[in-house]
């Protein structure tokens, strides 16, 4: 890689991590609308949480969902109101905006997409009611208007998948002056593929001798794999290398060329995100090269946070969770120990 973009990269790195602990430091009056002095759900004692899934068309999102429903609960002093938008943003607005009328104590949600909150999350604000975002961001004029995010670093996801993606063509030493990629986004507007097409897009670009050839969103849905791989090959394009911004897109494209005696893994590389128990499994049978983590077992930290800022504390304002890479050759002595 090339040592102007190491440095650039660094420096990005850098100001997040400044950035985090910025806002860590400017404690409760980050947000102006901490629950200091909200009384929680009447009677119970309980802080009731009203949480909308955008969607439940992956693996990953179920975990994720699983791991919310087993986190907040009762024992933990959460009365948890669970929803699901079915990938429907104005579903999404409209679920949002019946948690707000309910007057739940707290709202927590996935965005479909990161534009077009600020209505809505005005309307919170307006009612007292906090906001902790999970996974995907919101993109704000005025970022009080929610308390806090947790989530993953997507671009730095696309990052670390790309730097692995160079060393390992690289490494098969193919002789080839340059390798047609085909990219299957996630839901056009979310974080997880804006940030992973940024930077699987910089890396590669820098690099020069890849190009994509093939860039369409299959929303992050097995069949979304299905349908772009069958595009893929009605076009001709005879790709290198897929790079796919979930599993579940990676194995609909697997199926596919598996139908039409092309070899996954072999005689197209795949890279794919997320690291569900199924893609562990096509890394061992050498169908998937590599897969970058996202962790959806976000629950805990969820419940956590719930209770620190109804409880009117201090909290940061982006919180990252751990992720690695994967490359096949490891995927045997980890899958024992996947959770999702
Ligand atoms: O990668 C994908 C899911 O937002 C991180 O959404 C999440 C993404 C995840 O549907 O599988």
């Amino acid at each position: 890689m090339k040592c102007m973009e190491k440095l650039r990269r660094l420096s990005a790195c850098l100001l997040l991590v400044l950035f985090t602990i910025t806002i860590t430091a400017c404690g409760k009056d980050g947000t102006g609308q901490v629950g200091e002095n909200r009384e929680t759900s009447e009677n119970s004692g309980l802080v009731t949480v009203g949480y909308v899934q955008s969607g439940t068309g992956s693996a990953w999102s179920l975990a994720n969902v699983e791991s919310i429903q087993q986190n907040c609960t009762e024992e933990n002093g959460i009365k948890l109101i669970y929803e699901v938008a079915n990938d429907d943003f104005d579903t999404q607005l409209e679920i949002v905006r019946s948690f707000i009328e309910q007057k739940v104590d707290l709202i927590s949600f996935t965005p479909m997409v990161s534009e077009g909150w600020d209505d809505v999350l005005k309307e919170a604000k307006e009612a007292g009611i906090p906001v902790i975002v999970m996974d995907r961001m919101v993109e704000t004029g005025d970022d009080s208007l929610y308390n806090c995010w947790i989530g993953s670093n997507f671009l730095l996801e696309g990052y670390k998948a790309a730097d692995w993606l160079v060393d390992y063509m690289d490494s098969l030493n193919l002789g080839k002056d340059m390798y047609k990629v085909a990219l299957f986004q996630g839901n056009l507007g979310a974080s997880a593929e804006t940030g992973r097409t940024q930077g699987v897009e910089e890396i590669l670009g820098a690099e020069g001798n890849y190009k994509i050839v093939y860039k369409d969103t299959g929303n992050f849905s097995y069949d979304g794999g299905v349908e772009n791989m069958k595009k893929v090959l009605k076009k001709k394009l005879d790709i290198d290398i897929l790079i796919a911004e979930n599993d579940d897109m990676a194995l609909g494209a697997i199926e596919v060329m598996e139908k039409n005696g092309i070899k996954p893994g072999k005689d197209i590389i795949i890279l794919s995100f997320d690291g569900i128990k199924a893609a562990f499994e096509a890394m061992i049978e050498g169908k998937i090269n590599c897969v970058m983590e996202c962790n959806p077992l976000t629950g805990k930290l969820l419940a956590n946070a719930v209770q620190t800022v109804m409880n009117g504390d201090p909290i940061s304002k982006r919180n990252y969770v751990q992720e690695e890479i994967f490359p096949a050759d490891t995927a045997a002595d980890y899958i024992e120990n996947r959770k999702y």
